[in-house]
């Protein structure tokens, strides 16, 4: 596995903060977990890549982690009001993932699925660029509460989008709610703009 030098995607505001409006600083990463967690075993693992693709493949764990693997600091921001600075994940991102198919011209959004039934929805172009499948947090392995063996992290949006226990990536090319989305959390979740809930919750 090639280990390119560590990519920093950091976001500060031009005010100068790292810490978005309406949260605090916690040094600890805490586990945000609707309902139970799965049991995911590595030897049947597979990560479904569907949806407009010339055509759907499946990864084993053996393909995934030869790909070319990253490794990437960020800040992390939960809707529930605690943001982590400066953590580390190693993984492969969604961009190298789909180098192994051809994304048709009109996907213009994915939608990400896990075991368990969580979905979260984002927009393609956002994803390619910042769209890690993480295996490693800050150098060992992805305790089973954080998302073992492979979770989704997107720095720039609030923590419900960094799906954990990922099994597939569909290219859609409208957009549609995931989990959280259909049930009152906002479609972008920019914590910098605080899109916390739908629109019409806040008003
Ligand atoms: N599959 C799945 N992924 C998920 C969640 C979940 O409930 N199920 N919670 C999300 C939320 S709200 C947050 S803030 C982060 C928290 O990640 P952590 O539990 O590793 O801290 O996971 C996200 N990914
Ligand atoms: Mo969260």
């Amino acid at each position: 596995m090639k280990r390119p030098d560590t990519i920093q995607n950091v976001t500060i505001h031009e005010s100068g903060s790292r810490v978005p409006p309406g949260q605090f600083l916690t040094d600890k990463f805490p586990v945000l977990t609707y309902g139970s967690e799965p049991n995911v075993d590595i030897e049947s693992w597979k990560l479904r890549i569907f949806g407009l693709v010339d055509k759907e493949i499946e990864l084993d764990w053996a393909q995934f982690s030869s790909l070319e693997w990253e490794t990437v600091d960020a800040d992390f921001h939960c809707v529930t009001q605690w943001s982590a600075l400066d953590q580390t994940w190693e993984g492969v991102s969604l961009r190298n993932v789909l180098r192994l198919v051809q994304p048709a011209a009109e996907a213009r959004f994915v939608m990400i699925h896990s075991y368990g039934g969580y979905t979260t929805n984002l927009p393609l172009d956002l994803v390619l660029e910042e769209g890690l499948f993480a295996h490693k947090h800050m150098g060992e392995p992805l305790g089973k509460s954080h998302g073992w063996p492979l979770r989704f992290v997107v720095p720039s949006v609030y923590g419900w989008k960094s799906a954990k226990w990922v099994n597939g990536i569909e290219l859609m090319a409208a957009d549609a709610p995931g989990f959280w989305e259909l049930r009152g959390y906002h479609n972008d979740g920019d914590p910098w703009k605080e899109e916390r809930f739908w629109p019409e919750l806040t008003r």
